[in-house]
């Protein structure tokens, strides 16, 4: 297996063995294949839309589904990836038959036809890893991989916005190109260059399409106290990103007697209005990803996984775990979607049977829901505060939380970040700090939690909305992004910050292996973008 799409790929070069993320060398040889088959299905579909017919909405869903799956931490399902091969197969010969004639040059993937059995699969798998054909130039290889994993992590935003029923056929038709592109041997690194800068528009269409639907269907999120200590009584915990899962499961659970905690991700979720109305919503269980093992371990609750990010689970729970959607492990039950209903019966049963927590602990809280609605209304008082001195700058201190010790970098920037600055939010990195208590600068608490990864379209119409008031470019804002990655859905929200042309970009822990040192240099060259130093470094290059 060769695998280096996310921030712990080993000794920051590649997973060749296994994957640091618990993906074995099968799943990866499945992922690779699947893959493969979404370039045949690009080309295709490609062909398609340049005779200007239209692809069938659930062929785009599966396209973008199947991707979602190979992201990281979410699907180590051998079982279900061969479920998607044989799928696959079926919607190219589909697209086949509505493309009439297949090119004759068209590459080798095209024509793969997906074998009967899991073990040819897995031998044809080799001519589909990332670096099956040892000649191709490095910086092509480069582009094509920063391009696929930007697909990865537009996948799960089309895919959170599809199952609220939101569609934008330029977002769905981008994956066709895309994903041809990634077989063209004709284009050059500027034409992949700059296809990966269109990339970065359309991503940002998908990131509005998904504030749309999650606006529309659960209301703008507006300041909310969540509880963090444990209640008495049965549990289930939330974690991923997914709010409709979380919504059906709270109507299935209303009355029952199962306190609904939200996990990792999920935390945004309690300030959504339609949401937070359920009052068995009772609060947030635990802290970032990477702590679930300790943190799932022996729990007297269940736990739902609708998304990313999924560790291996302990035997000591793994009784308890349940996952849906696009999430897989094998032997951990799968709650299936079943003509458009999911039935969440076996997870509320379990927690029944577990009993729940014992005793209420002491009550504390943190503050959730300043997405763009709840910012940019107060955007005259914020602009009055920042011309009256009271606010010298903002940090958007945002991203993925991850294991590496480096990563304390992100703790420590945000509390060594003066009194009168005031820091934006987002993703799961914030819990390296969310818990601490950063005072106040007049009615604006310091800390402002703006959602989740997911929501970085939020962060961008705050930016944006700030630039217009002041009368300028976001580039001369008092911002400063301070970014950490971990895997592909930060991938494409950075490439999204870079095609509208933001610039001086701190990015950690580490940089990606799969970019490719003159792609690096472009990037520092055309946007000034920085590896992350020490906090006491960057707050003093920051503000003087
Ligand atoms: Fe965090 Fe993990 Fe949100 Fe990422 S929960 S690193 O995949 O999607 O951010
Ligand atoms: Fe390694 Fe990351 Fe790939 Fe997992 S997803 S195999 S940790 S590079």
């Amino acid at each position: 297996m060769f695998c280096y799409q996310c921030e712990q790929t080993i000794g920051g070069k590649g997973c060749t063995k296994a994957g640091n993320c618990g993906k074995d060398a099968e799943v990866a040889a499945l992922q690779d294949l699947l893959v493969y088959q979404l370039k045949g299905i690009g080309f295709l579909g490609n062909e398609i839309l340049k005779q200007g017919k239209n692809i069938d909405k659930e062929i785009s869903k599966f396209v973008q589904d199947a991707c979602f799956s190979t992201l990281t931490n979410v699907n180590f399902d051998p079982e279900r990836f061969v479920e998607y091969l044989n799928k696959s197969q079926k919607i190219k010969e589909n697209l086949k038959t509505l493309l009439g004639n297949v090119p004759a040059n068209a590459p080798e993937c095209v024509n793969y036809t997906i074998p009967a059995s899991k073990d040819e699969m897995l031998k044809d798998a080799k001519k589909a890893g990332i670096m099956y054909d040892q000649n191709l130039d490095m910086n092509i290889r480069s582009l094509r991989e920063t391009l696929i994993y930007g697909l990865k992590g537009m996948a799960a935003y089309a895919h959170h916005a599809h199952v609220l029923g939101f569609y934008d056929n330029d977002v769905d038709n981008f994956f066709y190109k895309a994903f041809a592109s990634t077989i063209d041997n004709k284009l050059s690194v500027d034409d992949l260059f700059n296809l990966i800068m269109e990339f970065g528009k359309v991503n940002l269409k998908c990131m509005e399409l998904l504030d749309k639907a999650n606006t529309q269907t659960y209301g703008n999120p507006v300041p909310t106290p969540v509880l963090i200590t444990k209640k008495k009584g049965p549990f289930i915990i939330v974690s991923g990103h997914d709010l409709k899962d979380l919504h059906e499961l709270l109507i299935q659970t209303e009355g029952k007697g199962i306190n609904i905690y939200t996990h990792g991700e999920m935390l945004p979720a309690h300030g959504y209005p339609e949401l937070k109305r359920f009052k068995h919503l009772i609060g947030n269980y635990g802290g970032a990803w990477q702590n679930q093992q300790n943190e799932f371990d022996n729990i007297p609750g269940c736990i739902l996984m609708t998304t990313n990010c999924l560790q291996k689970p302990r035997d000591s729970y793994k009784d308890r775990i349940f996952t849906t959607s696009i999430v897989g492990w094998p032997d951990v039950q799968h709650i299936r979607e079943i003509d458009g209903k999911k039935d969440f019966t076996p997870i509320i049963n379990k927690a029944l049977e577990l009993g729940g927590f014992t005793e209420d602990e002491p009550e504390k809280t943190i503050l959730v829901g300043f997405g763009h609605n709840t910012v940019l209304s107060l955007a005259d008082k914020i602009l009055d505060a920042v011309k009256k001195g009271q606010i010298r700058h903002f940090f958007l201190i945002g991203g993925c939380d991850g294991a590496r010790p480096g990563r304390n970098y992100y703790t420590e920037i945000a509390q060594k970040a003066p009194k009168d600055t005031i820091i934006l939010t987002l993703a799961c990195g914030k819990y390296r700090f969310n818990k601490l208590d950063f005072g106040s600068i007049g009615e604006f608490p310091r800390l402002l939690d703006v959602g989740q990864c997911n929501d970085s379209y939020s962060a961008i119409k705050i930016a944006q909305g700030l630039a217009d008031a002041l009368g300028c470019g976001i580039n001369d804002l008092p911002l400063s992004l301070i970014l950490s990655w971990y895997e592909q859905k930060a991938v494409c929200i950075l490439l999204t910050l870079l095609s509208l042309g933001i610039k001086n970009i701190y990015l950690g822990p580490t940089l990606p292996a799969f970019i490719s040192p003159d792609v690096l240099q472009v990037l520092i060259d055309k946007f000034n973008i920085k590896p992350i130093s020490t906090a006491d470094a960057e707050l003093k290059t920051i503000l003087g």
